[in-house]
């Protein structure tokens, strides 16, 4: 295999590229960044290219340089800073992904691009959201994420691009910090508990959404590359789900370790995006397809994440 990620350098790039390299072999895997310094690890740890999606000459030339078989298209502007640059988030999130699907029509690569739970909108059905049903999102980013799931299908039935996606819920990370979503409130949350004892929520306290602990995401992303070809029943994007809870929530387990952490709650911009968005996930296309199964619960993805953090902030 020859994997290249573009966006190494981001939330889910970062933990990707180091899982890839394990997996395949360091030298498999190209690193694909752009202004973003990428982590020491995925630096140090295997080949590393400049690579902006919205320049298709630069995405072709590693392409051929590497024979790039397979491509994780991460790169994207999330709802928050979109909502903030909306002309950036349609350039960057609708042309990225295009000239990624037009290079793999040409060079036949295998290609993962990320859809979010930010392709339902207000008039989708909150709760147990299906697989199809009405999107009609609200946000730039959202309308960037329906927008590509079409153009992914449209490229397998038209071209049979071999393109596979997945509807990330809000991803919980200690490696590398989110870039500008509504969900990373829950990033957040972690490193003021232990850093401050105190955090100053920007959503509501019972706005709960569809969440998810990184080494699931990293075995979703994965598992579902490597399902044979005729399980993928979906070429727009799956639902995919693990975990969901409200900022209160969360917040009451954090409090079961650290007993005197404080919370407030002073909602931004960011609550409507929220309240637009579904607040549990039926995925049970994914489990039935290729048999998805998550792992953690909140109980432990908050007592794994508190220790990771503490280790990395030097509080252990
Ligand atoms: C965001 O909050 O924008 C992302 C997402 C749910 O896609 N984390």
């Amino acid at each position: 295999m020859k994997i290249l990620v573009i966006g190494a350098a981001g939330q889910i790039g970062s933990e990707l590229t180091v899982e890839l390299r394990k997996r395949y072999g360091n030298n498999n895997v190209v690193a694909g960044i752009r202004k973003t310094p990428p982590s020491e690890e995925v630096k140090n740890s295997g080949p590393l290219e400049i690579v902006d999606a919205i320049n298709k000459d630069e995405v072709e030339r590693v392409v051929k340089k590497y024979s790039i078989d397979t491509v994780f298209h991460l790169a994207s502007l999330l709802s928050a800073v979109g909502e903030k640059n909306p002309d950036l988030a349609w350039d960057v999130n609708m042309n990225g992904l295009k000239n990624v699907l037009d290079l793999a029509k040409v060079y036949g690569f295998k290609v993962f691009w990320p859809s979010s739970i930010a392709a339902f909108g207000p008039d989708t059905p909150r709760v147990k959201t299906p697989q199809t049903t009405v999107m009609n999102p609200s946000t730039m980013y959202g309308i960037t994420k329906v927008a590509g799931e079409l153009l992914c299908n449209y490229y397998f039935q038209k071209f049979g691009v071999d393109v596979r996606s997945l509807r990330y819920p809000g991803i919980i990370s200690y490696k590398t910090l989110p870039g500008g979503g509504t969900t990373d409130y829950a990033i957040e949350i972690f490193y003021e508990a232990i850093k401050k004892g105190s955090y100053n929520c920007f959503l509501k306290s019972d706005s709960t959404l569809p969440m998810m602990y990184m080494p699931d995401a990293m075995k979703a992303t994965i598992d579902l590359m490597e399902a044979n070809k005729d399980k993928i029943k979906v070429r727009t994007s799956y639902n995919l789900a693990a975990i969901s809870f409200s900022p209160e929530e969360l917040y009451s387990e954090i409090k079961k370790s650290i007993p005197d952490f404080k919370i407030k709650y002073a909602p931004d911009f960011r609550q409507k995006i929220a309240d637009s968005w579904p607040k549990i996930i039926d995925d049970s296309k994914a489990r039935q397809d290729w048999g998805w199964k998550h792992e953690y619960d909140l109980p432990e993805m908050t007592k794994d994440m508190l220790e990771k953090l503490r280790e990395k902030l030097g509080q252990a």
